[in-house]
């Protein structure tokens, strides 16, 4: 398998921790995003987005989204699963990881902030406003999520999650670490938001994340 990625990227990073979750091996293809190589043929062509990650199967299949890689990588290596097994623990899961990466990245990637500062004249000041806004409303959101599905665990008689939900990293997990990640650079406040601080501090404990972080990657600068 050959993972298409950029060590900031924080949709890669979700699909890097997936796999180290998983000990699945693979290669890492570096594309580099500010000298636009996802914009070069030889990448394009295969990735009608021209978004990273991608990932090219062992029979020669391009997958986009990483959401979707992470889903397919669960389906095809079973062990360790990173979605629950009961269809209400997966859609809880579903849930968290999309408030993530249909909310709040959506508005914070690399295209967005630069179409704020070339087309809409928008100053660097601004635009760190913007990026700071709309990533501290979507974790104060998670929280509260987070708050009601504790709630409901308790409600039904069971153990208080470690992770997002449950005892053992999932999708969700995926998802958040990356997020919280890009908001430390932008200088996102944590502050406040105790179960996302505690859920983050687990999973950076944890060798895989730890092998999936940017500054491990071999495009790391
Ligand atoms: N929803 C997509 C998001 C992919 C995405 O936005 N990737 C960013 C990096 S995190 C990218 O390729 N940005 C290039 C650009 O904005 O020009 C996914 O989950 O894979």
């Amino acid at each position: 398998m050959k993972l298409h990625t950029y060590f900031r990227s924080s949709a890669s990073y979700r699909v890097r921790i997936a796999l180290q979750i998983k000990g699945l091996d693979y290669e890492s293809v570096p594309v580099h995003l500010l000298r636009g190589d996802h914009r070069a043929p030889a990448y394009a062509q295969h990735v009608g987005d021209a978004l990273v990650p991608a990932l090219e199967t062992e029979d020669g299949h391009w997958l986009t989204q990483s959401m979707a890689i992470i889903e397919y990588l669960d389906e095809t290596h079973a062990e360790i699963p990173l979605l629950p097994r009961d269809a209400l623990g997966r859609a809880h899961v579903r849930a968290l990881a999309q408030m993530v990466a249909c909310e709040i990245h959506p508005l914070n990637n690399l295209r967005v902030l630069k179409y704020l500062v070339r087309n809409l004249g928008v100053s660097d000041e601004a635009k760190s406003g913007w990026y700071v806004h709309w990533v501290r409303s979507g974790l104060e959101a998670f929280e509260r999520q987070l708050d009601l599905l504790a709630a409901e665990r308790e409600a039904a008689g069971l153990a208080p999650s470690l992770f997002c939900w449950g005892d053992t990293p999932t999708l969700a997990d995926c998802c958040l670490v990356p997020q919280i990640f890009n908001g430390r650079r932008f200088n996102v406040s944590l502050d406040g938001l105790p179960r996302l601080a505690a859920i983050v501090d687990r999973c950076e404990a944890l060798p895989a994340f730890q092998k999936a972080h940017p500054s491990a990657c071999p495009d790391a600068e």
